[in-house]
């Protein structure tokens, strides 16, 4: 599949890559489908279909547990997806990498088990405005039940964090920096290598939500230098339900276990019970066997393909929306940094976007609408709710003037 050529590899070969997709052939309202909601979740190739249709054809069994063969070769699988993901982030070991539900839960599990025992009333938390809600609310319900404080590094009316300003707000009181790699709601590129050396200057540890990040860029957490990243498999074209955390193997290493149950231990008495290694010690209970198999088969796909042409497949796509976009009587892109994901979010004067993302529907056209869970950035700019086109490696430009008549003519219709 690789394709190089004197070093270079070659542009995608976006229409070949589609067969890969079998959903994409399909049609909406008697129009070919076009997929425009890729940060809400990608859709996925054959590759992780049939990994996990394999799992469950050919060796379904529980992982850890059993001598037999088939959990053996589940264990095996379970594990080689481990690495993969390890190789995806660039971590040391496989024992920073834990599987978790997705990103919400990686958040969770840091609010939970790396802060919770040590954080006091009048600590600070400092997340940016920008963050979507699953970076927001977990460090919210720690602060209400232990009297620490969330501080909201701000930003400008671009959608770029003010970095100056968030150090300036770095103190000795300050436990935590939690930060979107990519916003999902705006497509801003946080400077996260930079916050991170700034963080470290002072001794505090950074949390990456990087979500919107490993679909679309190379993503190293050694040379970033942050402490904590959380990734969902399903918005980088893997299953739901899955997703990891990496984390310092030191940090890891001293943080308690957040849930209790089967596999997180090495020994349980009613005299006391001793926790299992790094990573198990995290991953209690019966885990999403089939789900971490599909991150897997995801991630070696996406090496395969490479991340970095699939990037620059998607700023063409990027640049062509927002020109084509900003081109359109009554249109506001809201998110303007200089550094952005594919995504384009955006209003219409005088149109409310659920009505918008109706009508474009009827065309075959999925964009998504509201808020985006990240409803502080929509009262940063002034909106209840934005229309949002979000694009993946295997979208056309075609795709997006399609969208751009379809908008057209809602446009029309609702002004
Ligand atoms: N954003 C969107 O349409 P989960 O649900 O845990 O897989 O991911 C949550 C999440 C966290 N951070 C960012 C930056 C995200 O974009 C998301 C999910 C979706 O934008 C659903 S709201």
């Amino acid at each position: 599949m690789e394709i190089v050529k004197s070093g270079v590899r070659e542009q995608l070969d976006v229409h070949r890559l589609r067969e890969q997709f079998p959903v994409l052939a399909r049609q909406v309202h008697g129009k070919p489908l076009v997929y425009l909601d890729n940060a809400a979740t990608a859709q996925r190739p054959l590759a992780v279909i049939e990994a996990i249709d394999g799992f469950y054809r050919n060796y379904n069994a529980n992982v850890h547990r059993g001598v037999h063969q088939l959990s053996v070769e589940a264990s095996e699988a379970f594990e080689q997806s481990r690495q993969a993901v390890r190789r995806l982030l660039n971590a040391r070991s496989e024992r920073e990498i834990i599987f978790t539900r997705g990103t919400t839960e990686a958040i969770n599990l840091v609010a939970n088990s790396y802060l919770r025992p040590t954080i006091q009333a009048g600590d600070e938390i400092l997340v940016s405005h920008m963050e979507h809600h699953s970076n927001i609310v977990p460090w919210q319900l720690l602060c209400e039940q232990t009297g620490a404080v969330l501080k909201v590094m701000p930003i400008n009316q671009r959608g770029e964090l003010l970095l100056d300003e968030a150090e300036a707000m770095i103190s000795e009181r300050t436990k935590l920096i939690g930060i979107v790699h990519v916003s999902n709601a705006l497509g801003t590129v946080n400077p996260v290598a930079e916050l991170c050396a700034l963080a470290k200057q002072h001794g505090v540890p950074v949390l990456v939500d990087g979500a919107q990040a490993t679909p679309h860029e190379k993503v190293d957490v050694q040379a970033l230098g942050c402490d904590f990243y959380a990734l969902s498999a399903h918005k980088m074209y893997g299953p739901t339900g899955i997703g990891a955390l990496w984390g310092r193997e030191e940090l890891l290493e001293a943080m308690p276990p957040w849930q209790g149950g089967g596999e997180m231990i090495t020994r349980v008495s009613f005299d006391g019970t001793t926790y299992n290694e790094l990573p198990h010690k995290f991953e209690a209970g019966t885990p999403n066997i089939a789900g971490a198999i599909g991150l897997g088969a995801a991630v070696k796909w996406l090496e395969d393909i490479g991340v970095e042409r699939i990037a620059a497949h998607e700023q063409k796509l990027l640049d062509h929306a927002t020109e084509r976009m900003s081109e359109v009587e009554g249109l506001t892109i809201i998110g303007q940094a200089a550094h952005k994901g594919p995504v384009v979010a955006f209003t219409l004067d005088g149109v409310h976007p659920n009505d918008l993302g109706t009508i474009i529907d009827h065309h075959g056209v999925a964009i998504r609408t509201g808020h985006h869970c990240a409803m502080p950035v929509m009262q940063f700019f002034g909106v209840a709710a934005t229309a949002r086109v979000s694009f993946a490696c295997y979208n056309l430009r075609a795709e997006i003037d399609v969208f751009l008549d379809a908008l057209e003519k809602a446009r029309k219709m609702l002004t």
